[in-house]
């Protein structure tokens, strides 16, 4: 039989790559979509599959319209996506974060325990909830979790409400705490596709410089296109469980800065990097790195682009639309 899946965060970037692995396989694709002033379909179209989904109105922080979404879906797996997911708006807007990504989660949980409780269920977690717990050690599933912004204790909280709905009341939940993962339909204001964007638009006479924040943070990335073939394969398993998801390699801002600069052919990169304190954040995760050999040996799961083929592919992506325009 067809089997059904629900997708909260349907028209964010791991959605949209999760919607279309999912239809790829067969799934029929259930995806929640709140209601926006502008409609925000632009990935599912990019991925031309937005004819492909059943939309569902409905918000993470309005329960009843949550439980009405499950109720028709009836799907055989939840991936429960929908986030307030940008770690530098979480402390100017702490209350709304932990509403939507810490609160929300409960309201979904709950809405899959009354209406489809034989679904297996895949919560985002986040290599955030980390923080600098072990300094520059390599994260596994038994590093301590110390989250440092409001972004990350919210997702701590939604972390262990999902074990919780395991241990309390056998639901099927797995948490993919996934280190940062990339593309060319990666939100703007994330530092990679800020990078990606803003180098190609310097190459082709649109800007002249890249204003950024803190150079040396390092962040293990990944291609996202990748990371949700894992959140799938958690829920292929015979029994729950938390797999870290990474690449295990890491590099810092003014790396991904380099590389952007060489795909596009500049070699005097420096000279357009300007530092503005806008993009400082009052607490600052400095190096994250993750192990993922349980996810290897247990899913069979490896990464199948590398940091250069990452860098590249977004370039390039923002200089072909760039170059449209
Ligand atoms: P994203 O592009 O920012 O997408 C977030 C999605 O959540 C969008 O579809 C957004 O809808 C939806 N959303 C936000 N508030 C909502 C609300 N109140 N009700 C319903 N939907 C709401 O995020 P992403 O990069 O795809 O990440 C997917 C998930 O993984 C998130 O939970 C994120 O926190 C987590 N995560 C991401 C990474 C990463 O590196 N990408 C790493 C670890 C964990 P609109 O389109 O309407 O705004
Ligand atoms: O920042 C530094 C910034 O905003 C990365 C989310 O998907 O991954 C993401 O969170 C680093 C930080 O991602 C700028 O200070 C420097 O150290 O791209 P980001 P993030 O905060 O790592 C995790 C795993 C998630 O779960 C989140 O949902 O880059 N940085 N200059 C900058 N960051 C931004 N955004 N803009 C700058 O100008």
């Amino acid at each position: 039989m067809e089997k059904r899946a629900f997708i909260t965060g349907i028209t964010g970037q791991d959605g949209a790559y999760l919607a279309k692995f999912l239809l790829d396989k067969g799934y029929k694709v259930f995806g929640l979509v709140r209601r926006l002033s502008s409609p925000n379909f632009w990935r599912l179209e990019e991925l031309g599959i937005k004819n492909e989904i059943e939309c569902l109105d409905g918000d993470l922080t309005d329960e009843y319209s949550l439980n009405q979404a499950v109720k028709a879906a009836q799907p055989n797996e939840v991936y429960n996506l929908a986030a307030q997911s940008f770690v530098g708006t979480s402390w100017k807007q702490a209350v709304l974060t932990s509403e939507v990504t810490a609160i929300g989660t409960i309201k979904i949980l709950n809405a899959v325990r009354d209406f489809a409780p034989a679904a297996k269920f895949y919560q985002a977690s986040s290599s955030e909830m980390f923080g600098n717990s072990g300094g520059l050690d390599i994260k596994d599933e038994n590093t301590a979790l110390h989250p440092t912004s409001p972004y990350a204790i919210s997702k701590l909280f939604a972390h262990w409400m999902a074990v919780n709905y395991k241990d309390s009341y056998g639901l099927f939940t797995c948490c993919g705490i996934l280190f940062n993962h990339e593309s060319s339909l990666r939100g703007i204001e994330f530092v990679t596709r800020k990078i990606s964007d803003g180098v190609a638009r310097i190459k082709l006479g649109m800007a002249d410089k890249l204003q950024l924040g803190n150079l040396d943070s390092k962040r293990d990335w990944g291609f996202a296109g990748d990371y949700v073939e894992a959140m799938w394969a958690m829920l292929q398993q015979d029994k729950p469980d938390n797999y870290i998801v990474s690449t295990g390699k890491t590099h810092s801002v003014e790396d991904f800065c380099k590389e952007a600069f060489k795909v596009a052919g500049i070699t005097d990169w420096k000279q357009y990097i300007t530092q503005d304190p806008r993009y400082m954040r009052p607490s600052e995760l400095h190096v994250l790195q993750g192990s993922s050999n349980k996810a290897k040996n247990i899913l069979g799961w490896t990464p199948k682009v590398d940091f250069e083929g990452l860098v590249k592919m977004m370039v390039e992506a923002d200089l072909r639309r760039l170059s449209k325009k």
